[in-house]
């Protein structure tokens, strides 16, 4: 048991004080008036003074009330303590989640590209690609893959590469015919009549993959000082017969005379096709050539992107089956002859690359352009397993 003295302006405050702390455990023992407050004995005012009993149990009770209140305020402090961790781990998480959106989402370069797909646009067009075709080949990437995966600039790089590679094709076996009628147009200078002696020389010869047969070079490019000389001198140095014909109908004679011959290449002139009359005469020459012959268009690979673009389109009146691309030793670029090859559908069927004859020439391979490529590391091993083996050149 244990004495409690309490007390208060009233009777009635000092038993409501009481009862509040240890409930109906405490027990009235006396009381008496008093005189609380003041100052030196001044100002005080009367009241009352209680004293009580509580019972021990009592105590214990309220001693385990201030218990439990003490642990309701531990409870209450952890739980707004565990709040206060868990709202700082959300506003973690809040911004954590702002910046991956704003990686997301920040343009990584002025355009908003990432920069892998940024890097390989820049390099496309470093290696003169038109326009049309780097923004398909970006466009593709930027669906293809993920933003994670564009993260891996070798896998992307490689894949574009295939992509490229993918759009060279090549030209389907030609009908089988005799003779075969193969004519090269395209502009002046790209080198025609090089080619021709080339491809004179390894049909005649039996090299790179052609077997030996009986060839014959017909030239329509006797305007020009010279020209018929070249060919003559080719000819005469690789023994491969040679015809100057100066009209169509001269040539459909000397096919016609020749027809026992496994090979006709038809050399022509070079002129602008833009020119009306010169557009008309050559569509005569190649009707002399019968409906089986086969249309190359010769084009150098030093020829800028949309000239070259140009080109294709000028000659496509004269339905070119395939391309053949002149002077790649020359140029470390061929962005241009890709874009031009893939903006026509058309198949490119030899790769001259030097003034040799009949040395620099060879059947095109995707792997010859793709390694040519400025700033591109293709994987060779892949892409041969893809097209096939390529040749090393000397
Ligand atoms: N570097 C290089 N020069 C070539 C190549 N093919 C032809 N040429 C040169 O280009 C010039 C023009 O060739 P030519 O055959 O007369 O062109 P054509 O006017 O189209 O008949 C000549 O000096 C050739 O030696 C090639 O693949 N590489
Ligand atoms: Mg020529």
């Amino acid at each position: 048991m244990q004495y409690i003295v309490e007390q208060g302006a009233t009777h009635r405050e000092v038993l409501e004080k009481v009862r509040a702390r240890y409930g109906d455990t405490a027990q009235v023992l006396s009381h008496r008036t008093v005189r609380t407050g003041g100052f030196l004995g001044l100002f005080s005012r009367e009241g009352v003074e209680i004293t009580f009993y509580v019972k021990d149990d009592g105590l214990r009770e309220s001693e385990k009330k201030r218990a439990d209140v003490e642990e309701e305020k531990r409870k209450l402090l952890e739980r707004i303590n565990q709040e206060r961790a868990i709202q700082e781990v959300l506003n973690e998480v809040r911004s954590l989640k702002t910046i991956v959106e704003e990686t997301s989402s920040r343009p990584a370069t002025a355009d908003g590209e990432h920069p892998t797909l940024a890097v390989l646009d820049r390099l496309l067009e470093e290696n003169d690609f038109s326009p049309a075709y780097r923004a398909e080949l970006v466009a593709r990437a930027r669906s293809e893959f993920s933003l994670d995966c564009l993260d891996d600039y070798a896998s992307v790089e490689q894949a574009m590469l295939a992509w490229m590679g993918d759009r060279i094709t090549l030209p389907d076996e030609p009908r089988a015919a005799r003779p075969r009628v193969v004519v090269l147009v395209g502009p002046t200078g790209v080198g025609k009549t090089t080619t021709i002696a080339k491809l004179a020389a390894i049909h005649n010869l039996g090299m790179a993959g052609a077997k030996a047969q009986d060839v014959r070079m017909i030239t329509i490019d006797n305007f020009r000082i010279g020209a018929r000389q070249q060919i003559e001198t080719y000819g005469s140095i690789m023994r491969v017969p040679v015809s100057t014909v100066e009209t169509a109908q001269d040539l459909r004679a000397t096919i016609a005379m020749h027809r026992d011959t496994d090979l006709i290449l038809v050399d022509t002139i070079g002129k602008s096709p833009r020119d009306a009359v010169r557009l008309a005469e050559m569509q005569q020459i190649l009707d002399a050539c019968g409906p089986a012959a086969e249309v190359y268009l010769a084009v150098s690979a030093t020829t800028k992107t949309q000239d070259m673009l140009d080109v294709f389109r000028q000659f496509e009146p004269f339905r070119y089956r395939a391309v053949v691309v002149t002077k790649m030793d020359e140029t470390g670029r061929v962005g241009n002859v890709l874009s031009a090859l893939a903006d026509k559908g058309k198949p490119v069927a030899w790769i001259t690359d030097g003034q040799r004859v009949p040395l620099d020439i060879e059947r095109a391979h995707p792997l010859r352009f793709l390694m040519k490529l400025e700033g591109f590391a293709p994987n060779r091993p892949k892409l041969e397993e893809r097209y096939g083996p390529v040749a090393d050149r000397q």
